[in-house]
């Protein structure tokens, strides 16, 4: 009686591991593509942020489920209001990408248009199965009081906001807005 018991004692505790072991397996996140490798990632309500920190400066991807605009705001103080927010969007295959912050709870400008500097650098995007994803570059700390200084180790808040379906501007409306927490 005692033998089966341990016989039965091993069966299961075989089972379990061996059941451990491949539930493990299937829920290990894929391998990150080659162009992903080194990013980080944060996602809300469908919207996907990256961020790499490269020297002085922060290589940014923000990608959603929409043909028109996307956009992510560093550092809000409420709402959208102090937001560096940097929206972006792909029209005839090229990306149009823009330095902004947010001018108040519910409005955001151009960098320029409240005379600061348009600190974005190596704008890239694409358009693809409805998604639409851009990548830029922005100084850790540009000095711009339109933007907000960056240090590495901290955490900040992000927004992130995504326009309609064709809304290639920065001025319609988001149909999505999320937010998420990055430690740089
Ligand atoms: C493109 C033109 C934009 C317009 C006209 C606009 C307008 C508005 C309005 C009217 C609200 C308040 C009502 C609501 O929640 O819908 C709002 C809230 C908000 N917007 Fe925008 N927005 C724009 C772009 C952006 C961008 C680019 C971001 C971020 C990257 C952003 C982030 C937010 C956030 C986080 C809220 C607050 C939601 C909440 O917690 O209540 N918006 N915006
Ligand atoms: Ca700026
Ligand atoms: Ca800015």
């Amino acid at each position: 009686m005692k033998k089966y018991g341990i016989i039965i004692g091993l069966a299961v505790a075989s089972a379990l591991l061996l059941w451990g072991g491949l539930s493990r397996a299937q829920t290990q996140a894929p391998e990150p593509k080659a162009a992903d490798q080194g990013y980080s990632t944060a996602t809300d309500k469908g919207i996907i942020l990256q961020w790499k920190v490269e020297g002085e400066t922060l290589k940014v991807k923000v990608s959603a489920p929409t043909t028109g605009w996307v956009a992510a705001g560093f550092d809000p103080a409420r709402l959208m209001k102090g937001a560096n927010i940097i929206i972006g969007y792909v029209k005839d295959g090229k990306a149009v990408i823009r330095d902004d912050f947010g001018s108040g709870m519910m409005s955001h400008q151009s960098d320029l248009d409240l005379k600061g500097k348009d600190n974005v650098t190596d704008p890239v995007g694409k358009e693809e199965n409805g998604t639409t994803e851009i990548g830029f570059t922005i100084p850790l700390n540009s000095g711009d009081d339109k933007d907000k200084p960056l240090v590495v180790g901290k955490t900040y808040k992000v927004i992130l906001a995504a326009g309609a379906n064709d809304a290639d501007d920065f001025t319609t409306r988001h149909k999505k807005i999320g937010g998420v927490e990055i430690k740089l």
